[in-house]
């Protein structure tokens, strides 16, 4: 996972004065001398940690906190609100043009990931914000790049606009937006071609495309694995053609997150979005607040829970609720939940977002075999259906039963009863009481 390291260390370093009565500015110091070295050490620009120390530095040792009661949460938050400034403060949007189509130029360096991301990003659009865009190829000089997003659009089942390798990129674009405006389609995303390294040629051609189609949004995307380099290319294509924004790609990856942190303060352009996995869903909008969360081990629950919202039925949200609330939960709304909880994505990764849970003992190794989880599922379906609602009714020979009808083990069905029954009671201290997310070591029962 991104931000390992530093999430790691900036959560040691934290925990050290998090309950602290009093803070005294030689422990300010200690703390921002850690602080300072994690950050370096996640390949954060020199300068941008120098100007973090020394801003969170003043507002710890400052009134804020010394003369609040709980100093130690006090320096935590100041930590945290400073990381949120640095990358961004605010959540950015997307812009849109008054006259449609709002065009939007990808620029970047080869193999940054401009055409995935246009393909994630035309994915989005419609899916978030019911729009209609088209894409175009006009990368011209990479041989399969044309049939790459051509590809996409078939995935997608979008149209995306092409004359082929013959036709200059600049014609190409300009060609592109005269459909779109007889198309009715209000987005065009230009896919361009990249470079092994910044070169003027390559410079020239975006110079012109962009005079040509006067894009609202330049995006820049960048390879996060890239580190300190990330934030030079971010700075020269900033600097000779006006990026409005940054997508930050392969953040799924063990980066070590410093361009995330860097690039920011030293383009002083917004990081709009971040590339977190090669699927065609897998684009989020950055959210600076929710990342610093993340990182100082605050969980990111509102990603969360927006992740359940777009994936499960509202419907059965409720009535899960309420029979949880009545504590009639039964082995076949488990199934169901196990179903619901599949299409939001892997497991590990949504239980990463949860506070606390990098805490977890070997929660960075994990991995929950799908194997397993078919073997639960099989069992569940070898009930009668009144074992499912009365699990304490399944006495040995209904045990033996159930192990031989799903092709598994008297133990295994042993042990999803003894979890559903300690999951029931996990669940209702969960919905008795305003949890802190204190409750540690819950498993669930396919892990
Ligand atoms: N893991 C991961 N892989 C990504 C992500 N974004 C892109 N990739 C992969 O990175 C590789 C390069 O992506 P492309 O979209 O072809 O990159 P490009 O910038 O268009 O490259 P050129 O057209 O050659 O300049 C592909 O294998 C993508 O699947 C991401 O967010 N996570
Ligand atoms: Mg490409």
């Amino acid at each position: 996972m991104a931000f390992e390291g530093l999430a790691d260390r900036l959560q040691n370093t934290i925990q050290k004065i998090r309950g602290k009565g009093k803070v005294s500015e030689s422990d300010v110091k200690e703390m921002m001398r850690e602080v300072r070295l994690a950050l370096l050490e996640a390949d954060v620009n020199f300068k941008v940690v120098k100007d973090f120390v020394k801003k969170v530095s003043e507002r710890a040792v400052g009134q804020e906190v010394m003369k609040s009661l709980t100093p130690g949460q006090q320096v935590i938050k100041v930590v945290k609100e400073e990381l949120t400034n640095l990358m961004g403060g605010e959540q950015s949007q997307i812009a849109v043009s008054k006259r449609p189509p709002t065009i939007i130029m990808m620029v970047g360096l080869q193999g940054a990931g401009k055409t995935t991301t246009t393909g994630k990003l035309a994915n989005l659009l419609r899916k978030k914000y019911n729009r209609n865009p088209l894409l175009v190829a006009a990368d011209i000089y990479r041989p399969a790049a044309i049939k790459q997003l051509e590809t996409l659009g078939k995935q997608l089942n979008m149209p995306v606009f092409s004359l082929g390798d013959q036709v200059s990129p600049i014609e190409i674009a300009k060609q592109a937006i005269e459909k779109a405006k007889e198309d009715h389609n209000d987005y065009v995303l230009i896919d361009t071609a990249g470079r092994l390294h910044i070169d003027g040629e390559l410079m020239e051609e975006l110079k012109e495309i962009k005079k040509l189609s006067n894009p609202d949004e330049i995006f820049l995307v960048v390879d996060a694995m890239t580190g300190q380099d990330a934030v030079n290319v971010a700075n020269s294509f900033n600097e000779q053609l006006g990026i409005t924004g940054v997508v930050l790609t392969k953040l799924d990856g063990d980066t070590r997150g410093g361009a995330a942190l860097s690039i920011r303060s030293v383009t002083e352009k917004p990081i709009k979005f971040v590339g977190m996995g090669e699927k065609l869903d897998a684009l989020e909008p950055f959210h600076p607040e929710r990342m610093a969360s993340r990182i100082l081990g605050m969980g990111d629950m509102l990603s969360l829970i927006e992740k359940a919202q777009a994936n499960v039925d509202e419907e059965k949200a409720k009535e899960l609720e309420q029979k949880l609330r009545t504590m009639s939960f039964t082995f076949d709304d488990f199934l169901d939940q196990l179903g619901q909880v599949r299409k939001m994505g892997p497991l590990d990764e949504l239980l990463k977002m949860m506070p606390g849970a990098n805490k977890i003992k070997g929660m960075g190794n994990l991995q929950i075999d799908e194997k397993q989880i078919s073997h639960v599922e099989a069992i569940i379906q070898s009930m009668t259906k009144k074992e499912k609602i009365n699990p304490e009714m399944i006495n040995a020979s209904r045990k033996k039963r159930i192990a031989k009808g799903s092709g598994t083990s008297v133990q295994e069905v042993n042990r999803l009863l003894k979890q559903f029954e300690e999951m029931k009671k996990m669940m209702k201290q969960m919905t008795g009481m305003q949890q802190k997310g204190k409750k540690k070591g819950f498993k669930f029962p396919f892990m």
